[in-house]
């Protein structure tokens, strides 16, 4: 069969995702690190995003939808369960974490640490600032939905849970969002959980953007 590769930066948390679920089915992948808007990217993806696929003469964009085709092309254990309903509640997390979790808690907020790295200047506060009243209530939101069993849906790790880790990853790293998660027992107790599956270990990033800040 043809070489799977996932392409895009480590550091993405859509690219860890898709590792890990890649990792939990036990399929083999070629990991091949870019970053947004390179040529290998541009050439997959409408807008630049990452993570692309290659397979063979398939080329695809969109984490959910190269999940999805790994899924169904590749034999071995999905993170979807079996259940109608319990597989579409965590279509319903991953739909939330992605739309409303991602795009405040990492493009808002953990974005000022990216952009202070990237761009060599100071870290804009005002963006700190402006994120942090925000997430709160939504900490206080995810904190309840990971109290009962410790993942985001029925007892066992799913694709939503693979979406959720890298984010809360990234909000125990840098410190204003920290102070959240030192307010969010069972968001701390399920970060600690997570990061010591294999799947999740093995495809962390090695080189983590928020190290690099100027002190
Ligand atoms: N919906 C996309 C989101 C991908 C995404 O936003 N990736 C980020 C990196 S984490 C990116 O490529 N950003 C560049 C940009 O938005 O221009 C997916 O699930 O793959």
């Amino acid at each position: 069969m043809a070489e799977l590769q996932i392409i895009g930066g480590p550091q993405s948390n859509f690219v860890w995702a898709t590792r890990i679920f890649c990792t939990e089915k036990g399929v083999p992948y070629q990991h091949v690190s870019a970053m947004p808007h390179t040529p290998e990217v541009d050439a997959i993806h409408p807008f630049g995003k990452i993570p692309v696929m290659r397979h063979g003469d398939v080329a695809l964009c969109e984490s959910r939808a190269i999940i999805s085709y790994i899924d169904r092309s590749f034999d071995g254990p999905t993170l979807l369960p079996r259940d109608p309903l319990a597989a579409t509640q965590v279509e319903q997390w991953v739909s939330i974490v992605c739309t409303t979790i991602d795009p405040l808690w990492l493009r808002q907020y953990y974005a000022a640490y990216v952009l202070a790295v990237r761009g060599n200047r100071p870290l804009d506060r005002s963006m700190i600032d402006a994120a942090i009243p925000k997430m709160e209530p939504q900490f206080a939101v995810m904190d309840r939905a990971v109290a009962k069993t410790g993942y985001l849906i029925g007892e066992s790790f799913t694709l939503a849970d693979a979406y959720l880790t890298p984010i809360v990853f990234y909000m125990n790293a840098v410190p204003e969002s920290a102070a959240l998660m030192a307010k969010s027992p069972h968001l701390n107790a399920y970060l600690e959980r997570q990061m010591a599956r294999p799947s999740v270990q093995q495809t962390k990033p090695q080189q983590l953007v928020h190290e690099m800040m100027r002190r």
